[in-house]
This record gives structure tokens, sequence and C-alpha cells, in this order.
């Protein structure tokens, strides 16, 4: 069991009375409401550096940095002084009429200075999704500025995710998300994904022959839908949500040589990979490609505070200018100015600390080389990474690298085992992915991977017990 650190905090009620209020009154994202109401939330009630302490008093590695967005851990102080002084300053500022705040120019000249030399431009939203909605609006926009509006087509990828809202989710490729909605909406396509395990092993095609196979799907679809109709490519450079998908090393190479030669934008959706994720800046970067629009959220103010935008290259950003005319897009909190001075604060202190280097140089390497020692367990069939997100993959007979059956939900057993010893792991289907806090030390990825180790073993364990091997 969880060490008990300490006693609770933060709640003048029980959690049993917290479990039934949240119940009561609370709609959770991603939730089946009634069977959560039965089974009572976790309460989380404190957080420092990777652990979180829940309202029983244990502490918890947080592997999955809150949602893919605490960079720089908990409890920093600098972000919540920035946050404190701005509300104090200016709490709320609009961007619409003419005005501008401080931190959001201030912001703005930063991003530009981070983010590939191509960027010198940002539009703000409040989230990823708005993010991802602005780049609908965005590409269409340019093109009918170019006298092309029969351009309208955006190719995306199945199992892509790329947020919740009506344009976010149609340009995700969640089947259980198109179900819901109606959605896709029109103009949005997918193609399969670069992933090898599904795609390329079955049919004895190495990593690399695979990404150019699975690359040159979007030049079957261009030409499926007519290169004259379609306006832009999107992806993630790793796909998180979808269970940490690294795609070969010549997937995105092939992908920008694609789009160059069909004169499409590419779109880089670096809501997770941005902000030093996979070991630069962005993911773009690792991956080697130039993207003419990219997305970002979270880790921009390391989840502190909410904010996203869409980095616009020049490209895009020439047109839009250049041509004139109003752009009918915006939301209330486009440059929020407590969000843009959290934003500011938390750049700076990946800067102070090195954080893109701690991880290029120094962890992620480490992680790599941990997560390879745990490909000798019997469940474990690929073990992953890309700076620092990390994916396992559950097998039955990894010697013929054949999955468990439908009926046996493997990764829920393992993440009910990792809830059950104080880390924060997450279950994609039989996947098993991390993206802990980039301040993680050497020390603390040993005593990760020694969870995750108890954790497969526990698996292990119910799997032979259960006859599921
Ligand atoms: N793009 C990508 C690549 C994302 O990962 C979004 C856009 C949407 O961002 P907002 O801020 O609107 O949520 C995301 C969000 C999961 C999970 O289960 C992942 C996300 C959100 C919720 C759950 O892994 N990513």
């Amino acid at each position: 069991m969880p060490v008990l650190d300490r006693t609770p905090m933060n709640t003048h009620r029980t959690t049993a009375e917290w479990q039934a209020a949240d119940a009561a009154h609370f709609l959770h994202p991603f939730t089946d409401f009634r069977s959560l109401a039965k089974k009572g939330s976790r309460i989380v009630t404190r957080a420092d550096n990777i652990y979180l302490w829940d309202s029983e008093g244990h502490k918890i590695l947080d592997a999955m940095s809150g949602l893919w967005c605490v960079n720089v851990g908990y409890g920093q102080k600098s972000l919540v002084d920035a946050a404190t002084r701005q509300m104090q300053e200016l709490p709320f500022y609009n961007a619409f009429f003419q005005t501008a705040t401080v931190p959001a120019i201030e912001l703005a000249e930063l991003l530009a200075e981070v983010t590939p030399p191509q960027f010198q431009h940002v539009f703000f939203s409040g989230s990823g999704s708005e993010g991802n909605d602005t780049v609908v609006r965005m590409v269409r926009r340019y093109w009918d500025l170019l006298g092309q509006p029969e351009r309208q087509v955006i190719i995306s990828r199945k199992n892509a995710y790329h947020g919740s809202t009506m344009a976010g989710a149609s340009l995700g490729g969640m089947s259980g998300m198109h179900a819901q909605g109606g959605l896709p909406i029109p103009g949005i396509v997918h193609i399969e994904q670069p992933y090898w395990w599904e795609h390329g092993r079955p049919s004895g095609m190495t990593r690399d022959e695979f990404g150019l196979v699975a690359a040159r799907w979007l030049e079957d679809k261009i030409l499926e839908v007519g290169a004259g109709k379609v306006a832009a490519f999107i992806g993630e450079p790793v796909q998180g949500a979808g269970g940490v998908i690294v795609p070969p090393a010549t997937y995105w190479p092939e992908i920008q040589r694609i789009c160059d030669q069909y004169g499409i934008l590419l779109v880089s959706d670096e809501v997770i990979c941005g902000f030093g994720r996979t070991g630069r800046w962005f993911g773009c970067e690792t991956m080697g490609t130039r993207p003419d629009l990219m997305t970002f959220a979270k880790g921009v103010t390391s989840g502190y505070v909410p904010l996203g935008g869409v980095m616009v290259g020049d490209r895009v950003a020439k047109v839009l200018i250049e041509r004139g005319g109003e752009f009918t897009h915006g939301y209330t909190y486009s440059g929020h100015p407590v969000a843009c001075a959290v934003a500011l604060a938390n750049i700076r202190l990946m800067r102070e600390l090195k954080l893109v280097e701690h991880v290029h140089d120094d962890v992620g390497p480490y992680l790599a080389q941990q997560y390879r020692t745990l490909l000798d367990h019997p469940l474990v069939g690929d073990a992953e990474t890309c700076g620092l997100m990390g994916a396992i993959l559950l097998v039955k007979d990894k010697t013929r690298g054949t999955p468990f059956p439908d009926a046996v939900d493997i990764g829920m057993v393992c993440r009910g085992h990792c809830f059950g010893n104080g880390l924060i792991m997450r279950a994609v289907g039989d996947r098993m992915i991390i993206a802990p806090p980039l301040v993680i030390t050497r020390a603390q990825i040993d005593e990760m991977v020694a969870l995750i180790r108890r954790c497969l073993d526990l698996t292990l364990a119910d799997a032979t017990r259960g006859g599921w091997l």
C-alpha cells in the first residue's frame, strides 16, 4: 500500500462526504457518471514537486504530470507569485477592441523567441481544443484570402487527439468521440496512424520501411480528395492520448516532403509535445519538420492556469496581415493577463532550470535506458520513450507479440495496481503510458521504474491466476 505520508489536509469534510457531494453535483469529463458515482472519486488535495496527496493522506508519484501539463512540477513559487501580482494589478482586460495588456505582449514576444524561427506571431486561446478550433478557421481563412476557397479539407489521423470541442473532436480520430454528437464536421478526413505494431509489424516491415508507407497514406488521401481541395494536414509529433505512439524516424520528414510537394499547410499539434516534453522546445524540432501552424496549451503554463494558442508561421501570417480584412474569431480569454503572466514565469523558470537540456541530455536518455530494462518482463512486448514520454505495450505472448484478447482489459488491471501502489500511470488499451514532470531526477526515475515493475508483477500474478496467459 502507498505510504501514509501525512494526515489529510485542506479538508473540512471526510473523504466519503466529499465523494457524496461530488457524485451529487459534478459531471466529470470523459466519465461514466453512474459508475463513478457508485465507486467514488479519489479526492486530490495537495501536491509538491512530482508527488500528489489524496484526502486519505496517501502519497502518489504523478507520472502523468497532472494531465501531460505540469512540466515544471508542483509548488513552483515563481508561478504563484506571478499570478498573485498580476491579479492585484490587472486581473483581466480583453484584447478585442484595439487594446492589449503588458503580459500578453511580453508573452507573444517570448514565444516568438523560443519557437522555431518561422513563428513570429501568436493567436491566444484558453485551451488546446480552442486552439485547434482556431486552426480550422484560420487555415480556411488563409485559403479564402488566397482566392482558393475550395481548399477546405483538413487531413488528420485515426487515433489522434486534438481536443473535445466540435472542431477538436472532429480533427481527432477517436471513434468513440465521433459516435456522439454527429462528428466529424464536414471537411475533415482521416488516414491511418503510424503505429508499427498495428500496421507495420503484421506485414513484416521494419519500422523505417513502415514510416515511409504510413506517410504515403497522406499522399494517397490528397490524391483521393483532390490536391486542389486539401487545405492542411494536422498531427501530433508523438500521439499522446492515443497511447504515446512514437512514429518511425522516417515518418515526419516524408510527411513534410508530401506537404511541400502539394503546397498544403502543415499543422503540428504541440499541446503535449511542446515546451520540452520531447527533449527540444517543440516536438517538430525533434521530428525534423517545419510546420506552418503550431497549437500549444498545457505546458505553456505548466497547467497552473488555463492557456492555449496557435503559433502562426510567416507563410500564413503574411497573408492574414497583408491581405487585411477582419478575422472574425476570438475568445474572451484570448491573451488573459493572469494566464500570460504565469506563462512568462513558467518559460523563464524552464530557462533558468535548463529543463529542456535536462530532458535532452540527462533524464530523457536515462528514462530510455531504464525503460529498456523492463523489456525482460514477461508481460512487456515493447517499451519505448521519446524525451519524457513513455509507453509499455502489454502482450500475452512476448515471443510472438500476441495481444491479450479484447475480453481481458489488461491495461485497466495494471492501472488498478498503479492506483493501489501510489503511482499514476495511464492505460490506453494495452499501452501503459507516462509523461512525468520534466523536473524529475534520476533517483525519482529509479523510484518510478521500480513502482512500474512492482505493478507489472502484480498484473502478471492476476493474469496467471485468471488463466489469461
Ligand atoms: N491537442 C492535443 C495533442 C491534446 O493532447 C488537446 C489538443 C486539447 O487540449 P485541451 O486543453 O482542450 O484539453 C489535447 C488534450 C488523455 C487526455 O486522456 C489528453 C488530453 C486531454 C484530456 C485527456 O490523455 N489532451
